[in-house]
């Protein structure tokens, strides 16, 4: 009895200090934690604002949702064929699968005859790089897409004829 006395009198004796130091530590803690909390709640706001769009690549066609709201949409493609392909995001006014095909070679330039890709003027966005192997995965991000009418198409020569597209409306 006497010593917890003794004991509560020595620690309320150090109290003024050690209680003021408790409180800073405190306030100090609290304030990490809230912009802590804070920056958290933040990267979760930008990482969910964008769209995911999944598409899959194969002979002969590409599948994706028809829709996606305008802003900043990430493409995940995935070739689910038996030979390479790649996604291109071009921007057309003309029918689903019927974009003229006006150019050849790599990269596509206007020929005069033997043209068997589009021309890319219209593209916003694509896999880029070496095509997707069978089985790859690849993604791509396109900043604030605009709302409009666009095809999600295989550039490769021949593949868009063959029907490798699909339309794909940003409102
Ligand atoms: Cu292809």
């Amino acid at each position: 009895m006497s010593e917890n006395q003794q004991a509560s009198r020595t620690s309320g004796s150090a109290s003024p200090v050690l209680g003021a130091l408790v409180v800073v530590v405190v306030f100090v803690v609290a304030i990490g934690g809230v912009s802590l909390g804070l920056a958290l709640a933040n990267s979760k706001a930008s990482t969910t604002a964008g769209t995911t769009v999944e598409v899959t690549v194969k002979e002969w066609s590409v599948t994706a949702p028809p829709t996606a709201l305008s802003g900043d949409v990430t493409f995940v493609v995935t070739n689910r064929g038996t030979m390479p392909h790649e996604l291109l995001v071009v921007r057309s006014d003309a029918l689903p699968g019927q974009i003229p095909l006006t150019d050849a070679g790599d990269p596509p330039v206007p020929v005069t005859s033997g043209a068997d890709k589009i021309s890319e003027d219209g593209s916003v966005g694509e896999t880029g790089g070496d095509p997707l192997v069978p089985g790859e995965t690849r993604t791509f991000t396109v900043l604030n897409l605009a709302p409009g009418t666009y095809q999600l198409l295989c550039n490769i020569a021949g593949h868009y004829r063959n029907g490798m597209w699909s339309e794909f409306t940003v409102s």
